[in-house]
């Protein structure tokens, strides 16, 4: 069989969660580190985005679709449970991390400290505090919810887990989202018995160049 690519610079969250779904079910791949809206990239990804992958003539783009590409494509341990409802509530958890939290705690709190976009480079106070008390809550409802079992959903690391430990990885980095972690005590275990996994070890990336 073709040996799978997956295309996107390591730092993406998004690229992350297809890397540590590849080492979940013992997929090799190949990286190719290469950047949004380059060639590579726009040639599968109609708006540039990554992660992007190749498997033999197979292409396709948006981490949920490669994911569940890689999942139902390859033998070992299933990201996406069998069980219908589970699975449904992995689905919701996916697209609640992706176009809830995704949204709030990368693209406007961890860019506003990474790429701020200020005349001097500093830290875009404005748009953090704005963050500010949506993570909050976002923070409270994960809280809540692993509570139950040490999981997002059920009681086995799936796909949702593998969706939400990236961008938890990036916010614990940072002043005040690491300090919420904190008050989270429950997330905080969860996040770090997580982060032990040897398929999230072996593929956190390095630091964002200049950045961390
Ligand atoms: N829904 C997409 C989101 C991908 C995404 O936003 N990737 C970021 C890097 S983490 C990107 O390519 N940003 C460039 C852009 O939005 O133009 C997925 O799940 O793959």
């Amino acid at each position: 069989m073709a040996e799978l690519q997956l295309i996107g610079v390591p730092q993406s969250n998004f690229v992350w969660v297809c890397r540590i779904a590849c080492a979940e079910k013992g997929v090799a791949y190949t990286l190719e580190p290469a950047r949004p809206h380059t060639p590579e990239v726009d040639a599968i990804h109609p708006f540039g985005k990554i992660p992007a992958m190749r498997h033999g003539d197979v292409t396709l783009c948006e981490s949920r679709a490669i994911c569940g590409y890689i999942d139902r494509t390859f033998s070992g341990p299933p990201l996406i449970p069998a069980d219908p409802v589970k699975a449904a509530h992995v689905e919701q958890w996916v697209s609640m991390i992706n176009t809830t939290i995704d949204p709030v705690m990368v693209r406007q709190y961890l860019l506003a400290y990474f790429f701020p976009g200020t005349p001097d480079g500093s830290p875009n106070r404005p748009q953090i505090d704005t963050a500010l008390p949506k993570m909050a809550a976002q923070f409270g409802i994960l809280e809540r919810t692993v509570a139950k079992t040490g999981y997002l959903v059920g009681d086995s690391f799936t796909l949702a887990d593998i969706d939400l430990l990236p961008i938890l990885y990036y916010v614990a980095k940072l002043p005040e989202s690491s300090a919420m972690l904190d008050s989270a005590k429950g997330l905080r275990a969860y996040f770090e018995r997580h982060m032990a996994r040897p398929s999230v070890k072996e593929t956190t990336p390095p630091p964002i160049p200049g950045r961390s």
